[in-house]
Parts: C-alpha cells; sequence; structure tokens
C-alpha cells in the first residue's frame, strides 16, 4: 500500500509509524532488521501494510545491527535496523561502531520514550543524540511526525555522502502515533559526488611518472564494479603494484598480476618493507588507519618521508594524520574514471618492483604444505576454498586469530564479497553472512567465526533458519580466546587469565536450530563435508579442530 500526499483538509491522516515506513518505502527500503519493540508497534503496524519491506526479526540487536551493517555494505545504501530504547539500543551499538569505523552507510532506528516521559528518566530512556553523538555521522530525535520525511531524507543523504557512514534517529512513542495529514516526500536520494580536478589528475601523473617504486594503497567505501574495474585496468595497463588496507581486499582480484598484499595484523613483512621503501605511497579510498599502518609505524605522522598522494572522499580525512605532497577530495568512481585515459609509459624499474612484490605476495599467501596431522590444518582449508568457491561467493568474519588465516590464504576476486569489521567486532561474521544470503540467496555464503566468536551470536542461527539463509558456518574451534592468548604469552609468558574455553557441543548446538552439523577432525575430511554442508537445503555449521598450541600462523605456544 502506497501512501500518496494529501493537501485537502478532508483527506485521510496518517500515523507517524505509517509515514515513516512509506519514506523508506519511497527511498527504495526492500529489507529492515529488527528486534521488535513495544517502543515501536506504530512502526511494526505500519510494516504489516508494506508487504514489499520484508522484516527480518533477530534474536540480538547486536546481530541485527550487524546485519543492517553487512546489507550497507554489500548495496551501498544504508542498512535499516529498528531496536527498542535502552536495553535495545545499547545491544546495536556495536553495529553503529562497526558502521563507523568501516564508512558504511546504515540507519538505526530507535522506539523512545514518549515525550511528555522525556528527560525524567523514564522506563529504558537513553538520551540517544548524546549517547551516539560521537558513534555516528549524526544522531538526531524526531520530534514531530511531520517532519519525518524531512529527516529520514537527511539521514540517507548523511550516511552515503562523503565518506558513508551511519545514522541514529530516535522515535519518541507518541510521535509515532501522532495524526498528520503529511505534505510531501523526498524523492529516492543519491549520493552526490565529486570529481577531481584536471590539475589533481596532471600532478598525480606527474609524480607517478618520476617514481620507480610507487604503491598504490586501496580502501575505503563507495567503490561500485565499475570503479573497481578502472583501478585495476588502471594498474594493469602501468605496472602499478596494488595492496589492499586492512580488510579491504576485495577491492581487486587478488589473482591478478598487481595485487601485492593486505596491510593487516600479521601483515607479510615483505610487505611492510616495501611500503617503508617506496618512494610514492598513492592511497586511494583508504584512510591510512591505525592497523593499515601498523599502529601509524610504517607512515611517520605528520609528514612521511615517502612522498605521498592521497585521494579520500572526505576532505577532513586528507590530513588528518598525514600531510600528503598532493590531497584530492573527490568520489572513488569519479577518480577511478579519471584514471581509463592515464598511461605512464614503460619503465622497467617499476616493472621489476612490481614483479617482486607480486612474487613476495605469492609466496606469502600460499599455504605451506600440512603438518598438523591430528588436527584440522586451517591454512590447507583456507586455501581449498580460495580454490573451489564460486568467484561470487561471499566470505564472512568477526575477530580473532583465525582470521589471519582467512586473510592471508583467500584469494578474493570481485567487489563486496568480503565481509569483514575493520573495526574487529567479535560475533559480526555470521550475522554479515545471513544478511548477505538474504540480498544474494543464489551465491555461495561463508561465515568463518573462532569459538570465542561463534558465542557472541549463536541465537542467530535460528534466524537463519527461520528466514532460510543457507550459509555455511566454518567455526575454528582451538579451545580459547587465541588471539588474547597470544598477546599474554607475548607479554607474560605463562601467565593464563581469563583466556581458557570450555566449549559447548558445536554440532549438537547447531543441530537443535534445525542447522545441518558435522565436526572435522581431519584436513582430508574437510572438502567432503564442505560440499554436504554447501548443499545441505538449510544453514550448516562444521565445526574444524584446530591445534590448540598453533595460535596463527606465525604463532605457536612454547611446549
Ligand atoms: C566484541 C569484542 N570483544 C572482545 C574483543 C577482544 N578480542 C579480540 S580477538 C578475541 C578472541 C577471539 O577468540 P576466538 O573467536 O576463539 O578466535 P581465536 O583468536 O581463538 O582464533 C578477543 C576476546 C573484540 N575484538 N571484540
Ligand atoms: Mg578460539
Amino acid at each position: 500500500m502506497a501512501l500518496e500526499p494529501r493537501n485537502d483538509a478532508t483527506a485521510k491522516t496518517f500515523t507517524g509509524g505509517q509515514i515513516l515506513i512509506e519514506a523508506l518505502r519511497r527511498q527504495g527500503v526492500d529489507r529492515v532488521y529488527c528486534v521488535p519493540g513495544e517502543s515501536y508497534l506504530q512502526v511494526l503496524d505500519a510494516l504489516h501494510d508494506a508487504p514489499e519491506i520484508a522484516v527480518v526479526s533477530a534474536r540480538h540487536e547486536g546481530a541485527a545491527a550487524n546485519m543492517a551493517e553487512a546489507d550497507g555494505k554489500l548495496t551501498g545504501r544504508p542498512g535499516i535496523c529498528f531496536v527498542t530504547r535502552g536495553p535495545g539500543a545499547t545491544h546495536a551499538a556495536v553495529g553503529i561502531h562497526t558502521a563507523f569505523q568501516d564508512s558504511t552507510p546504515m540507519i538505526l532506528f530507535i522506539g523512545q520514550v514518549a515525550r511528555h516521559a522525556r528527560d525524567r528518566e523514564g522506563f529504558q530512556e537513553v538520551n540517544f543524540p548524546a549517547m551516539f553523538s560521537p558513534l555516528a555521522k549524526w544522531a538526531a530525535e524526531i520530534d514531530s511526525a511531520a517532519r519525518i520525511p524531512e529527516y529520514v531524507a537527511r539521514a540517507f543523504r548523511v550516511a552515503m555522502s562523503g565518506r558513508a557512514g551511519p545514522v541514529v534517529l530516535s522515535l519518541p512513542e507518541d510521535m509515532l502515533s501522532e495524526a498528520v495529514q503529511h505534505s510531501a516526500y523526498a524523492e529516492r536520494v543519491f549520493p552526490s559526488g565529486a570529481a577531481p580536478r584536471a590539475a589533481d589528475i596532471d600532478a598525480l601523473v606527474t609524480l607517478l611518472k618520476a617514481a620507480s617504486k610507487p604503491l598504490l594503497v586501496v580502501g575505503g567505501t563507495g567503490w561500485d564494479e565499475e570503479a573497481c574495474g578502472n583501478l585495476s585496468e588502471f594498474a594493469r595497463r602501468n605496472c602499478l603494484p596494488v595492496a589492499a588496507s586492512f580488510r579491504r581486499q576485495d577491492l581487486i582480484d587478488n589473482r591478478l598480476e598487481n595485487y601485492c598484499g593486505h596491510f593487516t595484523l600479521g601483515a607479510d613483512a615483505n610487505l611492510t618493507d616495501r611500503l617503508k621503501s617506496a618512494d610514492l605511497i598513492v592511497a586511494i579510498g583508504s584512510r591510512l588507519g591505525e592497523i593499515t599502518t601498523n599502529g601509524y609505524s610504517l607512515l611517520q605522522p605528520p609528514v612521511p618521508h615517502q612522498a605521498l598522494i592521497h585521494i579520500h572522499p572526505d576532505p577532513n580525512e586528507l590530513g588528518r594524520v598525514y600531510q600528503p605532497r598532493l590531497a584530492i577530495a573527490c568520489g572513488l568512481a569519479d577518480f577511478s574514471n579519471a584514471l581509463r585515459t592515464v598511461d605512464l609509459g614503460d619503465n622497467e624499474a617499476r616493472r621489476s618492483w612490481l614483479r617482486d612484490a607480486r612474487a613476495a605476495y605469492v609466496k606469502f599467501s600460499t599455504p605451506p604444505q600440512s603438518s598438523a596431522a591430528n588436527y584440522v590444518d586451517l591454512a590447507a582449508i583456507v586455501g581449498w576454498l580460495s580454490d573451489h568457491l564460486p568467484d561470487d561467493a561471499l566470505v564472512s568474519n568477526g575477530a580473532g586469530n583465525y582470521t589471519v588465516w582467512v586473510h592471508r590464504y583467500f584469494r578474493y576476486r570481485q567487489p563486496r564479497t568480503e565481509l569483514a569489521p575493520t573495526s574487529g567486532a567479535m560475533g559480526y561474521g555470521i550475522p554479515a553472512a545471513i544478511a548477505a544470503k538474504l540480498r544474494y540467496p543464489d551465491r555461495e555464503v561463508v561465515a568463518f567465526a573462532g569459538d570465542g566468536c561463534f558465542l557472541m551470536y549463536p541465537g542467530e542461527l535460528a534466524t537463519a533458519v527461520q528466514h532460510n539463509a543457507n550459509l555455511v558456518v566454518l567455526v575454528a574451534n582451538n579451545g580459547t580466546y587465541g588471539t588474547i592468548r597470544m598477546h599474554q604469552e607475548r607479554r607474560y609468558p605463562g601467565r593464563v587469565v581469563a583466556t581458557g574455553l570450555v566449549n559447548p557441543d558445536f554440532v549438537a548446538l547447531a543441530r537443535s536450530f534445525g542447522a545441518f552439523a558435522e565436526r572435522v577432525d581431519s584436513t582430508e575430511s574437510f572438502p567432503d563435508a564442505y560440499r554436504r554442508a554447501a548443499g545441505a537445503g538449510r544453514p550448516a555449521l562444521l565445526e574444524l579442530r584446530l591445534d590448540p598450541a598453533q595460535l596463527s600462523p606465525a604463532f605457536r605456544l612454547p611446549g
């Protein structure tokens, strides 16, 4: 049912809840994630009359927010999440934080206490604009139902413009019941872009031509397929090495001869040395954040010794930490479009620099011969998946050392196939994979989780079963919060506190939800187990029994 603008005095009135859903519908929203609450019943009721908007009810608001964030990552338009006040909004905060750090467009709507109860610390009342001000790009409360279309249109624009990010809108309960004859809705909002100036591209070409050891570092959001294609073509044509910033490995096909690795936790020393010894760094879309720069050590703030060209959609990110020689504030689609005609000419020094970088990446990312006979070798398994998953498969993860294997041995190949939180939030992988499977039901979706990570939101297996989101969850079980155990061992050897885990029977647990589940005890049995899981016709989980002493590809506990 579409609500039409009505201006005559006899016109029917609509509630704030109805107006909100109509405003979302007009922005093209086709799915919302939520945990229901009595504070926004009017919205839920309006959704009853909007069959074109799917409603996915999660089991935890943290998961619902992660699902909406992942949907925003996949579509480039804001993922939508609804939660109730105090307890719901505080749970959901993790998804807003991830959307902020990951520059993902997203809108969180929160049912709030009625206006007459405000500032009395009513039941579950929180001042949401204050609470979310450092977490969101914009956080506000809508005080009048008549102004809902204005707030919604602005929220979409803010979420998608410049450096994308999350918006939070608080909805007082009585405002949602207010009956108004609304006047007008905004048409669907698209982010406005800025193109690079011709002089900027000229300056970039001059610096690139003069460099014999240039390195492109790509990252951020706002890339679409065409932009990624233009970037790859530019790199290929001009023999330029391209590295991904933290968890942005899907911006360029890792099989391309120009791809030379990933700046991450436990990055290849060859790559970090290469960054240090490059004579020109071209950072495209990346913020050059703390993980990418290894704690701001690979590049010295405020003026790195390497010449730096920094391209970012938000002018406030340029010179925030590093003062570039050339700063270009523009959209990444426009920027990569401008690269289409750039030809730097042949340069043997550049070609051999690229050859070395690529050879080092291939060496680093090739799984070693399997050695852990009694356990599952995660390197071999990730390598097998890399060789056998379709090119458009989506791979998600949360936080933990298991991700080091995933990022090192998986070759990402298409834009928007990597769902990995740059915020480092545990628990992200499964909700993100559910959102991915709902968005692309015909594509394979694999969620990696550690044993710790999985138990953040195990209940979302119920959401997956309920909505036929047939993902495959791979639980990397090493019986420990392995990352923290590794840090303990390095800093306080032998003094183990809080990192040992007594785990449930993951297979029995998953089966109790109605999922397919098996335990994998050996590397050799993985391919068949994976095929059974992927073909099960329902959500599936494979528990991988890892060597508890091997806490990362490079770190083994002594003894
Ligand atoms: C929500 C959240 N809580 C805590 C942390 C700190 N943390 C980072 S990794 C990690 C352990 C992850 O354990 P597991 O999922 O079992 O993966 P492993 O490191 O063992 O491979 C913890 C507690 C975090 N990043 N996110
Ligand atoms: Mg673990």
